[in-house]
């Protein structure tokens, strides 16, 4: 293979991209030298096995990745402002619509949820860490790896261009040759390994490790949220694992699953797709749902109205996830009685989402609303939100479905269900963790800022794109009629504005770091759950000693007895597992194996695969036992971060 193969050429956009990478990568690799961090960043983060800090990379990987998926959201939008431009050419175009929904979807919404479980769930459930710790370092750093794969597609090989569905036969090997489409596979493939994983490993935590006395129906929203997503990755994501696999055969090895030739059923792959497909929106809301309902109950101080009906409506909604698929190409021909049954069961999941929205409203009538930051994304979440439901039950309609199918009417629907519901709550929800994370809170007024500049953005951005849509421009076209010019002007200057808006909010990290004063009470925001008993930033531990609960809202009972999670007298040492750089050093080897695989030389991949197995044959030999935190420094620790030394 020639060099010029190797690497993509011919475009000034990914020339400037490849030097920014080596720019970036440079300069990080001299701050790690100047300033001796390599020890610090390999002790500290890469062989860490603590759920906090795990967590934390997830978080910082998921922003990574939100700026990525945000930048080809920018170039599409400018693409698309005027007519017949030719800013983005329709390959190119092609590419970054693939990898700006790959990216949002699988490696920027999940991953940031499933960081903000990472941190959160232990605490709030008052447990020392997740039910195996070193399972959660192969899982992110799985995540992680299979985002680097997907992303230096980019520079190298050629980014996949059939879409974030890869619906066959298009993206098989005879209409989309070369390396892209295999990034796409191997990509996905990577990091479901680690999602998988996570699935298993947090339902266990949440059913096996809760405090003493918590019983299933004392648990807090976000962690029941967690749960619940936790069966549907479990049922999800084997389906997508198999369906990855079957086309990576087909392309790399020349079966016939999804060919039209060979007798392959195309369709099927749409039909695998979106059995997990549909699932996964689900994965990637329910948690958000979690979080804003947390998020509305703190702040109108009270506790939060019809917690079971929430409970169960999450329970109803995930069930429901399972029987829509179908939803996705009422077009395929299957027949007025088989779209009637999928229109139904899609509507249906409007009533248990509507249950929500008015537990939402009960827990904000006549309450004292705080608007803090964190508050006001939940707030203007309720109201987006539903109206990208109300047309999500349009688009259910298997009859209208016809007229909308592959228009923009459906581009703005989902935008509106993603940000509205995720984003929102990802940036809800890391406002509001923000001090258990970090020992401090960001800056109120820059976060209002972002706030508004986002909220309105989205609004200008996407509202136009329902009538546009109506106005018949298809998604996934390059060119835009000179009569679609106005809306779409308008909608590209609304996604310039939520770009600022991100700008703003990853100012205020830094901003905030700079100057924000620490917070030692460890309950920031006046808390009602667990997390907020511990102090900040929370100990490796969690809890010095464990709470006992006896009702919902756990630490509201706690404040009221005047109880804490500190007792001096009650300390016990403390048993941790050892940091373990094998997890880092197994994903590695797997990465590679990909990346061979997507290249197609098969004698190298299966050597590195064989790595692979090799790592996991010397972790099952391993006998390492983990150590203990003495009470000695358990008191130290606690005394310095509940600031009780200087008093
Ligand atoms: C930040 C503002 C965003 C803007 C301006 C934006 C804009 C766009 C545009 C212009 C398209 C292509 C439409 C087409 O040509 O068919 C698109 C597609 C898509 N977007 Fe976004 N987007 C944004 C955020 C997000 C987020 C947060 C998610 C998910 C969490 C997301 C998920 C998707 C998906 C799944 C597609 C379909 C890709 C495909 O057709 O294969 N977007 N977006
Ligand atoms: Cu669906």
């Amino acid at each position: 293979m020639k060099l010029d193969e190797f690497f993509v050429t011919g475009e000034p956009l990914i020339y400037g991209g490849m030097v920014a990478i080596v720019l970036v990568t440079s300069a990080i690799i001299f701050i790690l030298t100047y300033f001796k961090k390599w020890k610090w960043l390999w002790q500290e983060w890469l062989t860490t096995v603590d759920h906090k800090k795990i967590g934390i990379m997830y978080i910082l990987s998921a922003l990574a990745m939100l700026f990525r998926g945000g930048m080809d959201a920018l170039m599409m939008r400018a693409q698309l402002a005027v007519p017949n431009w030719n800013f983005l050419n329709a390959q190119h175009y092609n590419e970054i619509f693939t990898t700006h929904g790959t990216v949002m979807i699988i490696f920027m919404a999940m991953p940031f949820l499933i960081g903000l479980m990472n941190i959160v769930v232990p605490l709030q459930i008052g447990a020392r860490d997740f039910a195996f710790p070193f399972v959660n370092a192969i899982s992110f750093w799985s995540f992680f790896f299979g985002a680097m794969l997907f992303n230096i597609s980019f520079v190298i090989g050629g980014s996949p261009d059939a879409g974030w569905t890869s619906y066959t036969p298009l993206a098989g090997a005879a209409m989309s040759p070369g390396p892209g489409e295999n990034f796409y596979l191997l990509g996905l493939q990577l990091a479901g390994i680690g999602t998988l994983a996570t699935g298993i490993n947090l339902m266990v935590t949440i059913l096996k490790m809760r405090a003493p006395g918590m019983k299933m129906f004392q648990m807090p929203i976000f962690t029941w949220s967690s749960l619940i997503t936790c069966f549907i990755i479990i049922f999800a994501f084997p389906i997508l694992t198999i369906a990855l696999a079957l086309l990576t055969i087909d392309r790399i090895f020349g079966s016939q699953f999804f060919t039209l030739t060979g007798e392959g059923l195309p369709m099927m792959w749409a039909n695998l797709f979106w059995m997990w497909g549909h699932p996964e929106v689900y994965i990637v809301i329910l948690p958000a749902f979690g979080i804003f309902s947390e998020v509305i109950s703190t702040f109108a101080h009270k506790r939060l109205f019809g917690y079971n009906a929430m409970v169960w409506s999450i329970i109803i909604i995930a069930g429901l996830s399972f029987l829509v698929w179908v939803h996705h190409f009422f077009t395929m021909g299957a027949g007025a009685f088989v779209n009637s049954v999928f229109s139904v069961s899609t509507m249906l999941i409007a009533v248990p989402t509507g249950v929500k929205i008015f537990n939402w409203l009960g827990t904000l009538y006549k309450s004292k609303i705080e608007f803090s930051t964190a508050m006001l994304w939940a707030l203007a979440f309720v109201p987006s939100f539903v109206i990208g439901g109300v047309t999500g039950v349009m688009l259910g309609m298997a009859s209208a479905d016809y007229q909308f199918h592959n228009s923009y009417f459906l581009i703005a629907h989902f935008h509106y269900v993603l940000i509205a519901g995720t984003v929102f709550a990802c940036f809800a929800g890391l406002t509001y963790w923000y001090p258990k994370m970090f020992g401090l809170k960001l800056n109120e007024r820059l976060g209002k800022w972002a706030f508004w500049f986002f909220l309105i953005g989205f609004h200008v951005c996407f509202l136009p794109q329902y009538f546009i849509g109506w106005d018949g421009m298809p998604r996934r076209i390059f060119y835009i009629m000179p009569e679609w010019f106005t809306l779409n002007f308008i909608s590209t200057i609304g996604a310039f504005g939520m770009g600022i808006g991100f700008a703003i909010f990853i100012y205020n990290v830094y901003y905030s770091y700079r100057y924000s004063p620490r917070e030692e009470t460890g309950d920031a925001w006046g808390g009602r759950t667990l997390e907020w008993a511990t102090p900040t930033p929370v100990p490796p531990y969690n809890f010095a000693t464990l709470p006992e609960v006896h009702q919902l809202d756990a630490f509201m009972e706690m404040k009221e007895k005047g109880e804490t999670t500190f007792e001096e007298k009650k300390l016990q040492p403390i048993h941790m597992p050892n940091n373990s750089g094998k997890p880092f050093i197994m994903m590695l080897i797997l990465f590679f194996a990909s990346f061979a695989l997507v290249f197609e030389w098969i004698p190298l991949a299966a050597i590195f695969l064989a790595g692979g197995f090799i790592m996991m044959i010397i972790r099952s030999f391993d006998y390492d036992e983990g150590y203990h935190i003495s009470v000695a420094e358990i008191k130290r620790l606690e005394r310095e971060r509940r600031g009780l030394d200087h008093e």
